[in-house]
């Protein structure tokens, strides 16, 4: 088959400690081919895989082809986040994930295997030899994780939390489409003195997974998710009006957005509102900002400390280049976090930042002291 054109280079941050233009890694060229490649790779992949199914008939092998396309640019996309931060664990869990949606995606596990291999042959074929190892060894780490997946997500519902059951309640009733009975169990709990970062933490945080988890397993619709996800914005937006908005001038400023093409913004928002109950100047920017602006506002809002969100791993490239604009325009210290951060450990310092934070409120702890370090 023919090989594919030459790969356009990256803008990559500088490392740390050497600040200026630096070589890529053989992980970032690989990343960079992975992602530029993406549509003829999965396509290739794509006939590659068809040649093996002469019974079928000219408008089956269409449909199946197209989203053989589909899946194997999301893999592909899934692959390059892991490769490009060196972290297998990140596909791995993708492939996880995957696993657990195969009675909703009507897959079987023989098949997306076989499909991965012939990705994995087709990448061989196609890229540089010097590309190949690093999406090889993590395309092998994932398939073998595949073949003992691991068992379905467990219940975010916590038993052993003061809100579990108000947390319990305020799901169910919106799963059965009750929303002013959810309202209602969150004006209750206000009105009882419950703190905003409780109702945050031990309510709409895993209500917010939970309902995220039944959609995953086919227990739960879309439309049954979204209800959810619109009616926690109003009662956050509830809990966060009852907040006291005088700040003294010399509160720390923060900037908080979710990188460009993210549109999971609820943890971000969350963060910023426990950053707002603390203190801080805040200036919240929300989903899908792109990063030279993201950069540019920090600057012109004299921000003291950046917070990026992010929560598919396939959006890791993108926190990067916040960080990369960042850093060529000010020092402000840069925080990071969101799903794929909490998956793995030492993640935020793969893509240049200064710290994360599992959860909201670790979120101003770790910020605090960034911003007094920095000072
Ligand atoms: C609501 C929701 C959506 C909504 C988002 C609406 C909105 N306005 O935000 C919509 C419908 C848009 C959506 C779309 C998709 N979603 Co969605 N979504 C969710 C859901 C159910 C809740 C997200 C949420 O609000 N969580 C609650 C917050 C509070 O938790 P959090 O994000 O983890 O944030 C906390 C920490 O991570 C941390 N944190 C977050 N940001 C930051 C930043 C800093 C600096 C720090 C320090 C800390 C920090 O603090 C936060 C608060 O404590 C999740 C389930 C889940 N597990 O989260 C799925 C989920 C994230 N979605 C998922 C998927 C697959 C998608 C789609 C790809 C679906 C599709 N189209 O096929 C798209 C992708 C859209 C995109 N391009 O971004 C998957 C991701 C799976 C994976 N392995 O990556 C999940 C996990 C569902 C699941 N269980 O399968 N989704």
């Amino acid at each position: 088959m023919a090989s594919l054109p030459p790969t356009p280079t990256l803008s990559l941050p500088p490392a740390p400690d050497r600040p200026g233009p630096r070589e890529l890694t053989a992980h970032e060229h690989a990343a960079e081919a992975l992602l530029t490649h993406d549509e003829s790779l999965a396509a290739a992949a794509a006939e590659r895989w068809l040649a093996g199914w002469d019974e079928l008939g000219p408008d089956e092998a269409q449909r199946m082809r197209l989203q053989l396309v589909v899946d194997g640019r999301e893999h592909l996309a899934q692959l390059a986040s892991a490769v490009l931060t060196d972290r297998a664990a990140l596909f791995a869990d993708y492939l996880e994930w995957r696993a657990s949606r195969y009675g909703v995606l009507d897959l079987s596990p023989a098949d997306e295997h076989a499909y991965l291999e012939v990705l994995g042959h087709t990448i061989e074929e196609h890229l540089p030899a010097s590309i190949v190892p690093p999406a090889a060894d993590v395309l092998e780490r994932g398939l073998r994780r595949l073949r003992h997946p691991g068992s379905s997500p467990a219940s975010f519902l916590a038993t052993d939390t003061a809100l579990a059951h108000t947390a319990a309640r305020y799901l169910d009733a919106l799963l059965a489409g009750e929303q002013p009975e959810a309202l209602a169990l969150v004006r209750r709990a206000v009105a009882e003195g419950t703190s905003s970062r409780q109702l945050y933490l031990e309510v709409f945080q895993p209500v917010l997974h939970e309902v995220g988890r039944l959609w995953q397993l086919g227990r739960a619709t879309v439309s049954q998710e979204h209800e959810v996800t619109q009616t926690t914005q109003r009662a956050m937006a509830e809990v966060a009006a009852r907040h006291d908005l005088g700040r003294s001038p010399g509160a720390p400023r923060v900037v908080i957005a979710c990188v460009g093409g993210e549109q999971h913004e609820l943890g971000a928002r969350m963060v910023h509102d426990l950053f707002e109950l603390d203190g801080w100047q805040t200036h919240f920017l929300g989903a899908d900002c792109p990063p030279v602006d993201l950069a540019d506002l920090a600057v012109r809002r004299g921000a003291d400390l950046v917070a990026v969100s992010a929560t598919r791993s396939v959006h890791l490239d993108r926190v990067r280049g916040v960080v990369t604009a960042v850093r060529e325009r000010s020092n402000v210290p840069i925080l990071v976090g969101g799903r794929p951060f909490n998956l793995v450990d030492d993640l935020w310092r793969q893509v240049g930042a200064d710290g994360t934070a599992p959860d909201a409120e670790r979120a101003v702890e770790v910020a605090t002291l960034l911003v007094a370090q920095a000072a």
